[in-house]
């Protein structure tokens, strides 16, 4: 039964305009988990993989035309098209409406709709928020019961007028159409992932993959929470958070902004090469932030699941990824090994002999094709994680004691810079760029900037949530985290990354960890503080001198020739850009003149 009011009169609406054939509320039980495999091991989409080898587990192979977000059909619909800015693409809210009421007309004929109500971050946190997401997807209902905390914990916490944020999705492809169902469901051609940042509502048409219809991950927790956050003086970032222990067993808790496939799962579990320090996760895409009383800044991860990139993922790179993944996975796009296991690209060294690759076809090593598709993902309950934190469901969440911004970026930006104050940091962070991965549809590797990982994320004008970054320094009594610019990603003249990444990036996290404490040196520099070269922890690493020092050095020409793309890229937000920002870019470019030596 539904005591919500206004929960009970929007499912009676969407109910009128989807005719669906049948309609269900989720309880979240494991019971409601099993019928959704069975409906889809028979709809033939998904196969339980060998149950010794790795119990309750599914592989699914998604329709080859819906494999990833889709950016160009992600529409923010504010009132004011100023509001939504050049980062996201606006239609006026009034046609938008118009349009989603044609497509949702009867779009779940011949189809089950499934109420989903769910809590982002855990419930009762006064951190979290609830959304309830209605949607034709079977796929979608397990990838939730996965990914966030749903079910009548959920609706008891909404109660007779809590607030919730409604989240409509379909796959857009009602039945009467065909003679017979497909196994994915989908409707690529009308795409459209909608959110109304004023109403806070999201409407999702047309896709049943990731971002585009788990609409608790980017949707709400990003986009909407962003524009609420902005409202509410509190923090919705694309951010892992993680705990860091010291040999003497201090800690302290790091959120780190990488844009998507960058490396966020990967830095929130590793496991670290420098002996008897400790990582362990809280979370690993997204990060929600607020002050509390005492002026510190506390963090909650918002879901409940890891919705990780499979490729390049093995018990070399990312062990404690693979150790999470030994039963009750969700597969989506990877290959299906002869004996009923998976297999992606970088899993093992040598590929199996023979495969089904995602596509269902068979695949040997010389076919000459991707066994997994390059956006295969696997779902699995943060709480498999073998170094899951004790503190992650802490109602209060975790105190912040820095934050990372990074990118992809082969060139000119070092291993690790830190920010004089919160200020430069917001520019740091402002600047980032990224070579293009395959989290989201488009050419693979060229740069662009994506602004605090935030690109296709925030949910109104970037410029805005710039200020928003600016105006949180200006709060009172506030114990601002401190900020820090890194790349993993530099490469030498013959394209291969210089540093080795993965466990020895803990590295740099010690060298963050003791600036926090004030123990570790840093030299000032015109683009910041870098470590000294005593500083930061390099014993035992197989690196040369001269790689080092490359990781390591102030790149003055290639820094100024950054200054004017940073400028036409500020240019496009017009004079939204907060002045102290601009003020950032200036003193940059002058300190980096003034480096330049007289003779040079
Ligand atoms: P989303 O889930 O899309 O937000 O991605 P993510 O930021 O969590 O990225 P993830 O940790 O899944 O890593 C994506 C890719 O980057 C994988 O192929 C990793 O192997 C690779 N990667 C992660 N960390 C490093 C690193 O330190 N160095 C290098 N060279 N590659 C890395
Ligand atoms: C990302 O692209 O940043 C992801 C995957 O985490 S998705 O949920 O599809 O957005
Ligand atoms: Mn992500």
């Amino acid at each position: 039964m539904v005591k919500n009011t206004k929960l009970a009169v929007w499912l009676e609406e969407i109910k009128e305009l989807c005719q669906p054939d049948d309609f269900i509320i989720c309880d979240g039980s494991d019971d409601e988990y099993n019928r959704m495999w069975d409906i889809l091991i028979k709809s033939g989409v998904a196969r339980q993989l060998d149950h010794d080898k790795r119990p309750n587990s599914y592989l699914v192979r998604s329709d080859p035309k819906d494999v990833a977000r889709v950016e160009s059909r992600t529409f923010i619909c504010s009132e004011d098209e100023a509001d939504a800015g050049p980062n996201n693409n606006w239609i006026p809210p009034d046609e938008m409406r118009k349009t989603l009421k044609g497509l949702f007309k009867g779009c779940m004929h011949g189809r089950t709709m499934y109420v989903i109500p769910f809590s982002m971050g855990p419930v009762g946190s006064p951190i979290a928020h609830i959304g309830v997401e209605i949607t034709d997807s079977p796929y979608v209902v397990a990838s939730m019961h996965v990914m966030t905390r749903i079910g009548k914990a959920v609706l008891e916490e909404l109660g007779r007028d809590g607030e919730f944020v409604p989240c409509v999705h379909s796959v857009g492809l009602p039945l009467d159409d065909l003679d017979k169902d497909v196994p994915w469901p989908c409707n690529p051609d009308n795409l459209y992932i909608s959110h109304f940042p004023d109403s806070r509502e999201i409407w999702s048409f047309g896709s049943g993959y990731g971002g585009n219809a788990l609409l608790g991950k980017k949707c709400f927790a990003l986009r909407i929470a962003s524009a609420m956050a902005h409202d509410e003086g509190w923090l919705a970032e694309h951010m892992l958070i993680l705990k860091l222990t010291n040999p003497e067993g201090a800690v302290h808790y790091i959120a780190g902004a990488f844009p998507s496939a960058c490396g966020k799962t990967n830095l929130a579990m590793l496991i670290p090469t420098i002996p008897d320090w400790k990582v362990e996760m809280v979370g690993d895409d997204i990060c929600w932030m607020k002050f509390q009383q005492d002026g510190r800044l506390f963090a909650i991860n918002p879901e409940a699941g890891i919705f990780g990139v499979a490729p390049g993922t093995g018990m070399a790179s990312n062990a404690n990824a693979m150790l999470s993944l030994h039963r009750d996975c969700i597969f989506t796009n990877v290959a299906e090994t002869d004996d009923g296991d998976i297999w992606w690209e970088g899993m093992t060294e040598e590929p199996p002999d023979h495969l089904i690759d995602w596509n269902g076809n068979d695949w040997t090593p010389e076919s000459g094709t991707l066994a997994a598709h390059p956006n295969a993902r696997f779902t699995v309950s943060a709480a498999q994680c073998p170094v899951i934190a004790d503190e992650w469901e802490d109602l209060a969440g975790v105190p912040i004691s820095a934050i990372l911004f990074g990118g992809r970026r082969a060139t000119v930006v070092p291993l690790v810079n830190e920010a004089a104050n919160w200020i430069q940091g917001a520019f740091f962070g402002s600047i980032i760029s990224s070579e293009k991965t395959a989290a989201a549809s488009g050419t693979i590797g060229e740069l662009r900037r994506d602004p605090m990982a935030m690109l296709p994320f925030c949910g109104y004008n970037m410029a805005d949530y710039w200020q928003h970054w600016v105006d949180i320094s200006k709060m009172q009594h506030v114990q601002l985290p401190r900020i820090y610019y890194v790349n993993w990603f530099r490469k030498d003249a013959d394209g291969k990354y210089i540093w080795p990444g993965f466990g020895e990036n803990s590295r740099v996290l010690k060298w963050i960890f003791e600036r926090c404490e004030g123990s570790a040196d840093a030299v000032e520099t015109p683009i910041g503080n870098l470590p000294t070269m005593d500083s930061l922890d390099l014993s035992g690493i197989n690196l040369g001198q001269d790689e080092i020092a490359q990781l390591l050095s102030v790149e003055i020409d290639g820094w100024l020739s950054e200054i004017p793309l940073i400028e036409a890229y500020y240019t496009q937000y017009g004079d939204r850009v907060p002045q102290a920002l601009r003020q950032e870019l200036n003193s940059l470019r002058e300190r980096l003149e003034n480096a330049i030596p007289a003779d040079g």
